[in-house]
């Protein structure tokens, strides 16, 4: 949007398609929507657009198409990787306002959802109707449920039950030119033709705006074990995953790692808490597992494999939630991670992943690449080992400040990423392209998929109104 008159001209078509008090033009009604998750790339938009319905999500969109206006989606502004900062003339269309009741068919056993669900609240209305939905994130409470499709976000649950994109099983989205593809199928099998769902999911609204979908549920577990876990090292704890691989299968739903200079940033957060364990370890890991049906056995079993693990020196010390309530205090410190690392200044991140055998090489590695850019540079790795996905990050090294260490960033990522592609790994592997990795899309993705990537772009929106300089 260029000139005054034009935007003026542009709001009062807006108001028209969704109401004027859902237009979004005022310094203090944008304020809260100016700013996005990382705090390093722009979010300029004139106004933030908020339907209330699919259809004006659509009347929306081909207003936009019609004058070649950029569209940021933006669902609960969770992402890592700047995928909804709008730059300068960019409109922000807010999903927040498509919000129903979530429909759970218990029987079929999945639900419809509205894109402006917040995770939570699904995973509550699942709950309710005796039925979990396993996709977990520490942001839960703001993502939404558009946002986690379009991003296929990922979680500590992936292990066992998949990313985003393994729980949906229709969508309906608005396409750039305002038509609505509606396809909420709630069958496990319809075999009929190219898979458009699974086209839109992940694309990271460049391809549409996904405005509702059918998830698949699951039974909720009865029996739950937790345990935290101190370790001398990475790779122990990548022999401790094989072992406990190997005793109880698909009955671990998260196996999540945490270095110990991860674990050190959250010292500041644990307000008077007593820690978790009595010393420090070089690595930890928080572990569940998870058993449909009743199993009274499960907590000896697992007792007497961290026993076991313990005569062995694979784990150092552990400790074994009692109950719900210890369960999800340690849960909470390890959603409190990146909280912890953004006060910490562990700016220089990295979301990748390696075959699970490679990940203890790779920490080694990654970390001696980063110190050879930047000796004193302090790597903070935790995340989803079990499915091989580190979050890599890195906090400066004492005493440099935050521009001069930023500055570095893209050295200290070529090094990373190096690491990783040696170890047949991806440079994103759960948070997406956004606006931050589209030069590692550029120059490490297949040129093939590429192109096919700009075909289906070009096909969907030609005049590339939708999140313009994400993704591709
Ligand atoms: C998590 O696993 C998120 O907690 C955030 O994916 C990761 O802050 C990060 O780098
Ligand atoms: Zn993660």
């Amino acid at each position: 949007m260029s000139s005054d008159t034009a935007f003026q001209h542009y709001t009062a078509a807006f108001a028209g398609l969704i109401g004027a008090r859902h237009v979004l033009t005022s310094a203090e009604a944008l304020a809260p929507y100016l700013s996005e998750e990382r705090g390093l790339y722009p979010v300029k938009a004139p106004c933030v657009l908020r339907p209330g319905s699919t259809d004006e999500v659509a009347a929306v969109l081909a207003c936009c198409n019609a004058h070649g206006i950029a569209v940021v989606p933006r669902g609960g502004n969770t992402g890592m990787v700047g995928g909804t900062a709008a730059p300068e003339g960019h409109v922000l269309l807010s999903l927040d306002r498509l919000a129903g009741a979530p429909q759970v068919d218990s029987v079929n056993a999945t639900m419809t959802v509205d894109a402006g669900c917040t995770l939570q609240s699904a995973q509550e209305a699942a709950r309710e109707a005796g039925l979990y939905l396993p996709l977990s994130l520490a942001s839960e409470g703001s993502a939404q449920i558009g946002g986690v499709l379009a991003t296929n976000a990922g979680g500590v649950n992936v292990l066992r039950y998949g990313n985003a994109r393994d729980f949906c099983l229709g969508i309906e989205a608005a396409l750039a030119d305002g038509r609505v593809l509606s396809d909420l199928n709630a069958l496990r099998k319809n075999n009929t033709g190219y898979d458009l769902r699974n086209l839109l999911i992940g694309s990271e609204g460049t391809l549409g705006v996904i405005t509702r979908a059918v998830l698949r549920l699951h039974p909720m577990p009865r029996s739950r074990q937790t345990a935290f876990m101190g370790l001398a090292s990475a790779g122990r704890a990548l022999e401790l995953y094989n072992r406990m691989r190997g005793l109880f299968g698909d009955q671990i739903s998260a196996f999540e790692f945490i270095s110990a200079p991860a674990w050190a940033m959250l010292a500041p957060h644990l307000h008077g808490r007593a820690a978790p364990l009595a010393e420090g370890h070089r690595a930890y890991v928080l572990m569940d597992l998870a058993s449909v049906g009743d199993d009274p056995g499960l907590e000896e079993r697992f007792q007497n494999s961290l026993a076991a693990a313990f005569d062995e020196g694979l784990i150092e010390d552990a400790t074994l939630a009692a109950n719900e309530t210890q369960r999800a205090a340690l849960w909470d410190l390890r959603e409190r991670l990146p909280e912890a690392q953004k006060h910490a200044g562990a700016d220089i991140k990295h979301d990748i992943s390696v075959p699970v055998s490679a990940l203890a090489d790779f920490i080694a590695e990654g970390q001696a690449a980063a110190e050879a850019v930047l000796p004193g540079i302090v790597g903070a790795p935790f995340g989803h080992f079990g499915d091989g996905n580190l979050h890599f990050n890195f906090a400066p090294p004492p005493g440099m400040n935050r521009s001069d260490f930023r500055a570095r960033a893209p050295e200290v990522t070529q090094a990373v990423v190096g690491v990783c592609l040696r170890h047949r790994g991806s440079f994103s592997a759960e948070h997406g392209i956004g606006r931050a990795k589209t030069g590692e899309m550029a120059r490490y993705k297949n040129p093939v998929a590429l192109d096919v990537m700009r075909a289906i772009k070009r096909a969907l929106d030609p005049k590339g109104i939708l999140n313009p300089g994400a993704v591709l």
